[in-house]
């Protein structure tokens, strides 16, 4: 009771965006339909082990043919945002050559029904479902992947430039390299260190080629971004040897994208911890200087930190740093490093609920790239979300753990980091990835055997926030 928050520290930006975010091949389904071919998540979902239980995004939620239904919740509910993907193979299906019309035709009927309803789009060129054709040439780890990318970004900045302003090039880099390359838990479930290098390097070079691009064909006023899931990483003492482990995870973790991206180079420190997984000869004169193509801001994915020590070499058990099961490291030269689970409550995924983390995400990045806006792109939680007998979702842990989040939000805005927006992760259940439909994310429930939404109490909540812009005491709605 001492310390009962003034309303001005409740209270949000005016401009500020609330918003609610989602992905391509997590929602839409329509796998097959006007002209799409497969990507990466429909070779690896329908290969048998590589999902829970099996489960594809053949379905999803039907977003493709109930998106009017899904604009209209969000409205309804008080969304002044929302961030969707675009699938790369709905636009070009082989990856390369001129765009498939009725691809684009969605985007921009999807785009205008929000425009219509008075929601901010913020599109996002790349969520993980690259095209299989590309795949099979060799992926990320090739360079021609990262000029086939600028050359889709052309097609969708040339036919939506008009309409969406909020423009972001990949969504969480460090998933698609070292999930998709390294661990192999994600698509195409490669675990090749060295290609998961190659990987990150070609990534930084496709966005800074499509961020080019974009500015070329695009009106002035757009901005463009990329989301990083940039990682806290906390040493488990101040033992020196816990520290250096910290800081080659840090590099690993965000440094291998914000160097290029933001500060013109890879830390060196990266070089040297990786020297015998792979000589990156593959970094040609210039590319550094091409992802360093000026961003207008950045968009940070946060759910949990994480809890490093040092070993002195001998082999770790089980991995415990939340990023699936697999005998193979997404951490290419630290294998020596030891993850700790964080303490506290956790999630339904495992991930421990540290809002501090967010905080120090923030106030980090405000350090990193002055004068860049923030946006946070997605955060949310998982809960085992139940229809009680009168068929509504109460999910006060949600709300807590958004109330919480929301709160170091406000918090970092007021110790002066420049935060433009926030996004729900998730605006419905959906397809997660590897977990499958098991894990629900959303601020809307989805009956998987009827397709139908119901908004949890938790999207109510969050609705309430968005159109008041203030966080009401905490445990006031749960
Ligand atoms: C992000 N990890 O995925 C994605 O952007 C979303 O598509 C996803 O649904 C959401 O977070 C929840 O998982 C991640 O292992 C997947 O560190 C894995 C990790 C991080 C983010």
């Amino acid at each position: 009771v001492s310390s009962v928050p003034s309303v001005s520290s409740v209270t949000f930006p005016p401009a500020f965006l609330w918003g609610a975010a989602t992905s391509a091949y997590q929602i839409e389904g329509a796998v097959r339909e006007d002209g799409r071919t497969p990507s990466i998540w429909d070779t690896f979902s329908h290969t048998p082990g590589r999902t829970a239980g099996g489960e594809t995004g053949d379905i999803a939620v039907d977003h493709y043919h109930r998106y009017r239904d899904d604009v209209a919740l969000m409205a309804e509910l008080g969304l002044t945002a929302y961030r969707f993907s675009v699938s790369w193979p709905r636009v070009q299906p082989t990856g390369r050559g001129p765009a498939v019309q009725r691809g684009l035709d969605f985007y921009r009927r999807l785009v205008d029904e929000l425009l219509a309803h008075g929601i901010k789009p913020s599109l996002t060129l790349y969520h993980w479902d690259l095209p299989q054709e590309l795949e099979d040439a060799g992926g990320w780890p090739e360079r021609d992947t990262a000029l086939r990318f600028a050359e889709y970004a052309r097609l969708v900045g040339e036919a939506l430039g008009d309409r969406v302003e909020l423009w972001t090039t990949l969504n969480e880099p460090w998933c698609s390299a070292f999930l998709g390359y390294g661990s192999g838990v994600h698509a195409p479930g490669r675990t090749d260190p060295e290609a998961s290098l190659r990987a990150a390097h070609h990534l930084n070079l496709a966005h800074g080629l499509a961020a080019s691009a974009l500015r070329s064909v695009m009106p002035a006023r757009n901005r463009i971004a990329v989301s990083l899931n940039s990682s806290v990483v906390r040493p488990r003492s101040q033992d020196p040897a816990d520290l250096a482990a910290a800081r080659r995870i840090d590099d690993l973790a965000n440094g291998v994208f914000h160097g290029p991206m933001l500060h013109g180079a890879y830390p060196e420190s990266l070089f040297a911890a990786t020297a015998s997984v792979t000589d990156w000869s593959y970094v040609l004169d210039g590319d550094v200087r091409t992802a360093g193509a000026q961003l207008d801001a950045l968009g940070l994915n946060y759910y949990t930190p994480a809890l490093v020590s040092a070993t002195s070499g001998a082999v770790p058990g089980p991995r415990a740093d939340g990023h699936g099961a697999s005998d193979h490291s997404p951490w290419p030269g630290a294998d020596d490093v030891l993850f700790h689970q964080t303490p506290g409550e956790r999630t339904e995924m495992g991930w421990t609920i540290d809002p501090t983390g967010l905080y120090d995400l923030i106030t980090r990045y405000a350090r990193e790239a002055p004068g860049l806006p923030l946006y946070i792109t997605e955060n949310g939680a998982a809960y085992d979300d139940k229809p009680d007998p009168e068929g509504r979702v109460h999910d006060p842990e949600r709300i807590a753990y958004l109330h919480a989040h929301l709160a170091a939000v406000r918090r970092a805005i007021t110790d002066g980091a420049d935060v433009r927006g926030y996004y729900l992760w998730s605006l419905m259940d959906n397809f997660e990835w590897a977990y499958g439909y098991g894990k629900r994310f959303g601020a809307v429930y989805v009956d998987y055997a009827t397709l139908e939404r119901t908004p949890k109490s938790s999207a109510r909540w969050y609705g309430e926030v968005a159109r008041t812009g203030t966080l009401p005491p905490a445990g006031s709605a749960a």
